[in-house]
């Protein structure tokens, strides 16, 4: 778990342009307005789960400092920038669907990617389990993550049958829900936490105040020590700051592998001796995960 910083007094709820939704360490929920210093926070503002140092002025809260984050959880915006989804999460719920639709293990790939390189720790949610009769897709994926060490779980949101264990993990700390848009977050969500839906309507309604209805995360409380960061649907997922160097480095499957290609250099493609082809062949790397990394290398920067 994160521990709270020294001088933070409150953590960031939700965020609409220059006004936030804080809440007070003691509990209580203020409405209050960014410095213009932080309107450029770290390259791309404050975001939800940002523990901040906040003061009250005639009763107007403002946010004068935000704390270093512990982790963060970033994605590509359209014209390319930054964006923070949110921050200081002790994990990161990855939710795909087994069936209708059947998430891609590429997909997958990308929401673990930015786990990986934020350092936020990822658990992998599939729902839809009722539509995956023989268990086919189930194992599929559990032997694709075979060398990770994140924990998998299987539900089916409609009869609550799986979403037992998780309750045990979510208890404590923040958890952030991540996924493609039909794949049951909110289906999660409500057979996890019958009360937050009301939680979250009373978080956005705060955020549909203003002029710009705001797309960013909403942190909700539940339980007696725990969050949840419900994150805004999407269509599709491309994670922030990957570069061809550390690319190698959030693909350690693969990357153990290429360690032992004859050439330093090698792309893997059709060189003498290399490793991570043979491991293909042999079937102890999955040939998705060498697609997902190949994929996400062609998409990179022509500036990187
Ligand atoms: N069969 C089945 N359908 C599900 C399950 N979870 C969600 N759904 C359905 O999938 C659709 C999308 O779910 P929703 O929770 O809105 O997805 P979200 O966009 O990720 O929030 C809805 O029609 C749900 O009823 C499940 O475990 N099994
Ligand atoms: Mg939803
Ligand atoms: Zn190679």
């Amino acid at each position: 778990m994160l521990k709270l910083p020294a001088h933070a007094n409150a953590r960031v709820a939700t965020i609409a342009r220059r006004t936030c939704l804080l809440k007070l360490t003691d509990g209580e929920q203020v409405e209050a307005v960014l410095r213009g210093k932080l309107f450029d926070y770290d390259g791309s503002g404050v975001t939800v789960g940002d523990w901040v140092h906040a003061v009250a002025d005639n009763g107007q809260w403002a946010v004068e400092e935000v704390i270093e984050r512990a982790n963060s959880y970033l994605r590509k915006g359209l014209r390319r920038e930054k964006q923070v989804m949110f921050a200081n999460a002790d994990r990161v719920l990855i939710v795909a669907s087994l069936a209708k639709p059947q998430t891609k293990i590429a997909a997958i790939d990308r929401f673990l990617v930015a786990a990986l390189f934020g350092n936020v720790k990822p658990v992998l949610i599939l729902t839809k389990s009722d539509l995956d009769e023989t268990g086919a897709r189930v194992k599929e994926i559990r032997e694709t993550y075979d060398s990770f060490d994140f924990p998998i779980y299987s539900v089916n949101n409609l009869t609550g049958e799986g979403v037992e264990p998780l309750h045990g993990l979510l208890a404590e700390g923040i958890s952030a829900i991540i996924g493609n848009s039909g794949v049951g977050k909110s289906s999660l969500t409500n057979a996890l936490i019958p009360e937050l839906e009301l939680r979250v309507r009373e978080v956005s309604s705060w955020s549909g105040k203003g002029t710009h209805t705001t797309t960013a995360a909403l942190l909700v409380p539940f339980g007696e020590r725990a969050m949840l960061i419900d994150t805004p649907g999407m269509k599709s997922f491309v994670p922030y700051g990957l570069t061809r160097e550390n690319l190698a480095s959030l693909f350690p499957d693969i990357r153990d592998f290429a360690a032992q290609c004859r050439f330093r250099n090698c792309k893997h493609v059709a060189e003498p001796d290399c490793a991570v082809i043979e491991a293909i062949e042999e079937k102890k790397l999955p040939q998705s995960r060498f697609k997902s990394y190949q994929r996400l290398l062609s998409e990179l920067d022509e500036a990187f």
